[in-house]
């Protein structure tokens, strides 16, 4: 209930902040995209994690204000990279059911319009589960957001009920990996069988498949000969705000 009462006033008193994690091709080492990740900076309690606060902001409905402005400040800040000439990548951003039922896409419209990045420059991860208890509404929708030109990505793929002929109703671009699945490829033989059958999946339908919570070389390697096409995780960049994000670049470059 105090986070409750803090979390309102949170967003007037900008103690949000957006971290970006950079997704790397495997083939080629390039810069493919962003992960957006919101956190919280709260005045007492320091940094709190999205895993503390997303689900009441999801249960009090704040989570409808929290996403415009995380929306807004992503595109803002891939904008600015673009215009630094520093990156040309997609951003991605993660919406949760609730947020996606709210409709996302006058947030949508606004965020490109106010930030002046292109529409094929937004990215929007859903979850497994708000595609697969898919009505033809959630269909409707997606391909609302396909038309306006942005990519749309399935989030902590294969953790969820997937129900596989579904998938191929949905105008999706990507499949990320869920990291529980990478974390143990090199040790645990299911986790691996699982994970090259993400990559085959995916491949077979036209899908680009990004690999989540990569930490070792050796996970690295595995993903590569199994032809993943690109990765995420420690193993190339934490989490950065936006000033260490601009000195990765600058680096990566
Ligand atoms: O960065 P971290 O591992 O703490 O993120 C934890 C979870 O919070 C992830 O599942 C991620 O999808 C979710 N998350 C991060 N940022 C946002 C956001 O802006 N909106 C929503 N709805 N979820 C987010
Ligand atoms: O559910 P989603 O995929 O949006 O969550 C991404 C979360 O994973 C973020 O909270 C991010 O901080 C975390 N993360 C990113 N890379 C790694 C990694 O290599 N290892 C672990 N354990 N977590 C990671
Ligand atoms: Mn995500
Ligand atoms: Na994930």
């Amino acid at each position: 209930l105090q986070l409750e009462h803090s979390l309102r006033r949170a967003l007037g008193r900008h103690e949000f902040r957006l971290h970006y994690q950079p997704q790397i091709d495997m083939r080629t080492g390039q810069l493919v995209g962003m992960e957006a990740l919101v956190r919280w900076q709260h005045p007492s309690l320091g940094l709190v994690a999205p895993s503390k606060f997303i689900p009441v902001a999801e249960d009090t409905g704040m989570i409808v204000a929290i996403g415009e402005w995380v929306m807004l400040e992503a595109c803002r800040e891939a904008q600015r990279w673009r215009e630094l000439g520093l990156a040309d990548v997609p951003v991605a951003v993660n919406l949760s059911a609730n947020q996606f039922r709210a409709g996302v896409r006058d947030c949508v419209a606004r965020a490109l319009a106010y930030s002046g990045l292109p529409a094929n420059r937004l990215e929007l991860e859903v979850t497994e589960s708000l595609v697969m208890g898919a009505a033809d509404q959630v269909i409707a929708s997606l391909r609302e957001l396909k038309e306006m030109g942005l990519i749309l990505s399935i989030d902590d793929f294969g953790t969820g009920y997937s129900s596989l002929s579904y998938l191929k109703r949905f105008p999706i671009d990507r499949l990320k990996i869920d990291r529980s699945f990478v974390c143990d490829i090199t040790t645990n033989p299911d986790d691996a069988a699982i994970t090259t059958a993400i990559i085959h999946l995916g491949h077979n339908l036209r899908l680009h498949v990004v690999a989540e919570g990569v930490e070792t070389r050796q996970q690295w390697d595995f993903l590569r000969e199994q032809g993943c096409d690109q990765a995420q995780g420690y193993w190339i960049s934490k989490p950065l705000d936006s000033e260490a994000l601009l000195e990765f670049l600058r680096s990566w470059q």
